[in-house]
C-alpha cells in the first residue's frame, strides 16, 4: 500500500559534525529505476558511524543519516529492478558488487569501481537524495543509512538473504563481523597451526578472533588497553590476553618473547597509526604479515622502518573482509544460522532507535561490543 509513494518515518538525523544525533520524521521518497526500499528492522552501531560524527571519516556530508550495520525487508522496487521483491529479507551493503566492473570480474578484488571513492557522496546514482526531513534534503551515508525506519538503496548494493535469517543478529554481517571474519580468512588467508595477535577487540577485532580460531590457528593473542574485552575474547577464542599497559616494555617485545620470535599473522582493528607499527614489529621477522582492518584519520600517516619488510614481511589492509558483497553475505548468513559462529556474543546490547545517543556512549566509554538498535 505505499509503494510510489513517499513514507514518513523516524530517523537518527545527523544535523552536522560532533553533535548528538536527533531523532526526527524524514520523508524516504519512493526507489527510482535500479533502486530498492527497504524497511530497517535492524542496526548495529559500528565505530566507523563514530568516525563519520567525528571527522575521522573525511568523506561524508552533511545533513546525514548514519548506519551501515543493518538488516531489513524489502517494502518496494523502483523500475528495472529484477532480483528483489517486496517482503524480500536483504543486508544493505555498504560495498557494492556489480558484477561486472574490473575489480568484480577480478576474483582478488573486491572493490568495486562502484563503490564511493571519486563519486558524488551521500547521494543516489542520479546525483539526488530520496531522504527529506524540515525541507530540506538529508545526504545519505555509505550508500546505506540503516539508522532510518526507511532508506532507499542500489541493487547493486543490496544482498538478498535466507527468508527465516534473524534481521536482529546477521545485521552484524553487513559490516562488523563481515569485516573481522574475512579480514583472517581471506584477506591475512590465516593458517592452520599458525600464531595470531589481534590488536583492538571490538566488534571487527573479535570477528578477527572468530575467524582466526576457524582458520585453526593454534595461538591467537588479544590486545587491547581495556582488559574488560578479554572475557569474550578468550570466549571466542583468544588463548591469551594481553594489555599493553600492564608492562614496561613496548608491546611487541612482548609478543615476540610469547611466541618465540614473532607472529604469523597481526591485525590492527582500531585505526592507530602507532598501534600498526607496532603490530608489525610483533610479525616474524622473515614472514610476519600485518593486516590492518582499522581506519586512521585522514591526516595520519604510517612511518616504519623499510628494514622491517626487506626481511621478508608484509602489510596488508583491505575493505569489507575481503568479501565480494553480493555473492558473499548471504552464504554468510545461511552459515550463521547454522550456528557455525557465535554472532549472539558480539550483541551486548540492544536498544530502540531513540536511544540511539546511548548506544553512542556506550561505545565511546568501551563498555560495548555490539548495540543493536531495533527499529
Ligand atoms: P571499537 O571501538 O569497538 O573497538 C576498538 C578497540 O580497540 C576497543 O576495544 C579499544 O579498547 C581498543 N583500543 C583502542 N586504543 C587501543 C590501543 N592503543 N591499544 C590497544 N587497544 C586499543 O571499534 P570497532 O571494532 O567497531 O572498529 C574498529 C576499527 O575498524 C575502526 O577504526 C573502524 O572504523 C574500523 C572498520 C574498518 C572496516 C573495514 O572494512 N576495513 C569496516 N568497519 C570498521
Ligand atoms: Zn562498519
Amino acid at each position: 500500500a505505499t509503494a510510489g509513494k513517499v513514507i514518513k518515518c523516524k530517523a537518527a538525523v545527523a544535523w552536522a559534525p560532533n553533535q548528538p544525533l536527533c531523532i526526527e520524521e524524514i520523508e524516504v521518497a519512493p526507489p527510482k529505476a535500479q533502486e530498492i526500499r527497504v524497511k530497517i528492522v535492524a542496526s548495529g552501531i559500528c565505530r566507523s558511524d563514530d568516525h563519520a560524527i567525528n571527522g575521522t571519516l573525511s568523506n561524508v556530508k552533511f545533513p546525514v543519516i548514519l548506519g551501515h550495520e543493518g538488516a531489513g525487508i524489502v517494502e518496494s522496487v523502483g523500475e528495472g529492478v529484477q532480483h528483489f521483491k517486496p517482503g524480500d529479507k536483504v543486508i544493505p551493503l555498504w560495498l557494492p558488487q556489480c558484477g561486472t566492473c574490473r575489480a568484480c570480474l577480478n576474483p582478488n578484488n573486491n572493490l568495486c569501481k562502484q563503490y564511493g571513492i571519486g563519486k558524488p557522496i551521500g547521494v543516489q546514482a542520479d546525483g539526488t537524495s530520496r531522504f527529506t526531513c524540515k525541507g530540506k534534503a538529508i545526504y545519505n551515508f555509505a550508500y546505506t543509512s540503516t539508522f532510518s525506519e526507511y532508506t532507499v538503496v542500489n541493487e547493486i548494493a543490496v544482498a538478498k538473504i535466507h527468508s527465516d535469517a534473524p534481521l536482529e543478529k546477521v545485521c552484524l554481517i553487513g559490516c562488523g563481523f563481515g569485516t573481522g571474519y574475512g579480514s583472517a580468512l581471506n584477506i591475512a588467508k590465516v593458517e592452520k597451526g599458525s600464531t595470531c595477535a589481534v590488536f583492538g577487540l571490538g566488534g571487527i577485532g573479535l570477528s578477527v578472533v572468530i575467524g582466526c580460531k576457524e582458520a585453526g590457528a593454534a595461538k591467537i593473542i588479544g590486545v587491547d588497553t581495556n582488559s574488560d574485552k578479554f572475557n569474550k575474547a578468550k570466549k571466542l577464542g583468544a588463548t591469551d590476553c594481553i594489555n599493553p599497559n600492564d608492562y614496561q616494555k613496548p608491546v611487541h617485545e612482548v609478543l615476540t618473547e610469547m611466541t618465540d620470535g614473532g607472529l604469523d599473522y597481526c591485525f590492527e582493528c582500531i585505526g592507530n597509526t602507532n598501534v600498526m607499527t607496532s603490530a608489525l614489529m610483533s610479525t616474524d621477522f622473515g614472514s610476519g604479515t600485518l593486516t590492518v582492518v582499522g581506519v586512521a584519520p585522514p591526516t595520519a600517516k604510517l612511518v616504519f622502518d623499510p628494514m622491517l619488510i626487506v626481511t621478508g614481511r608484509s602489510v596488508k589492509g583491505g575493505l569489507f573482509g575481503g568479501w565480494k558483497s553480493r555473492e558473499s553475505i548471504p552464504k554468510l548468513v545461511t552459515e550463521s544460522m547454522a550456528s557455525t559462529f557465535e554472532l549472539d556474543e558480539l550483541i551486548t546490547h540492544k536498544l530502540p532507535l531513540e536511544k540511539i545517543n546511548e548506544g553512542f556512549d556506550l561505545l565511546r566509554k568501551g563498555k560495548s561490543i555490539r548495540t543493536v538498535l531495533l527499529l
